[in-house]
Parts: structure tokens; sequence; C-alpha cells
């Protein structure tokens, strides 16, 4: 009796540690801004509320704030500056065929959200607009993921 009840009560406990070691998704908020959005926001503005994941699942959920423009969001694993990006100086944007995009929330109406979710090992990464000239104007910003 007293062995059955010691059993079931380690069989609760490693129930317990499974449990903690499946890590949800972290979600990541984007916001992507241009002075439409508000009289406050200068240039192009691409704002994560963190700047950094665990390994693992990541879910980003973007929003385009503008009120005039359409702007999304691409994801790159470099340390690279973003003037390093393979660029194509007619169109004014990333040539999307010569790099390895993971994933994006692809050209959001003004006022519109769309979300992503990725797998991502640790290491540097990279989210930026590639609406023509948007780079250039400062919408992208880095974004980390940490080992556990
Ligand atoms: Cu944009």
């Amino acid at each position: 009796m007293r062995l059955a009840r010691h059993g079931f009560l380690l069989g609760t406990l490693s129930l317990f540690v499974v449990a903690i070691e499946v890590r949800a998704a972290t979600t990541v908020k984007v916001m992507l801004e241009d002075p439409s959005s508000d009289s406050s926001v200068k240039g192009m503005e691409m704002k994560p509320d963190r700047t950094s994941a665990p390994a693992g699942k990541v879910t980003f959920e973007v929003h385009n704030s503008s009120k005039a423009l359409v702007h999304e969001m691409i994801v790159v694993k470099t340390d690279a500056p973003p003037t390093a990006l393979p660029y194509d100086k007619k169109k004014n944007e990333v040539d999307e065929d010569k790099i390895k995009s993971l994933g994006e929330v692809s050209e959001l109406p003004p006022g519109k959200s769309g979300s992503l979710t990725l797998d991502l090992k640790p290491g540097a990464y990279l989210l930026f607009c590639n609406q023509a000239g948007h780079l250039q104007g400062g919408m992208w910003t880095r974004f980390e993921v940490t080992a556990h």
C-alpha cells in the first residue's frame, strides 16, 4: 500500500518535470510604423516588444499601424549589418532571390496584422521590411535567440 502510494507520487513528479521542459512558443509582437501611423513617428520603424527569445518556437505577431503604406517583415539569420544584404539598387530593395529568408509576413496593407511561427536556433537574426526604400529608411531590427 505504502509502496504503491510512493510509486504514484514519483509518477506524478516525473510528469511535472516533463511538463516544464516543454516550452510554449514565445510570442513577439512587432509593430510596423511610419509617419502616417502617428505624428510622433519620425521615419520607417520596426519595433518588437522584445528583442530576444529562447530557442524553439517563436511566433511573430506583426501589425502594420500605417495609415498609408504597405509594410512587411522578413526574417533572416545573420549577424551582419543590414547594409551587407545583397541589394538591388534599381528596385531599391534587398534581392530576395539571393538571401535565405526563413519566412515572412508579406505585404500587409495599412492597419492589417499577420503572424508567422518559426522554429529558431540560437543565434543572431535580422528582421526587416523589403518594400522599396524601407530598409534604408531604417525599417529593420535585430533579434537574438538564446540557448536554453
Ligand atoms: Cu515597410
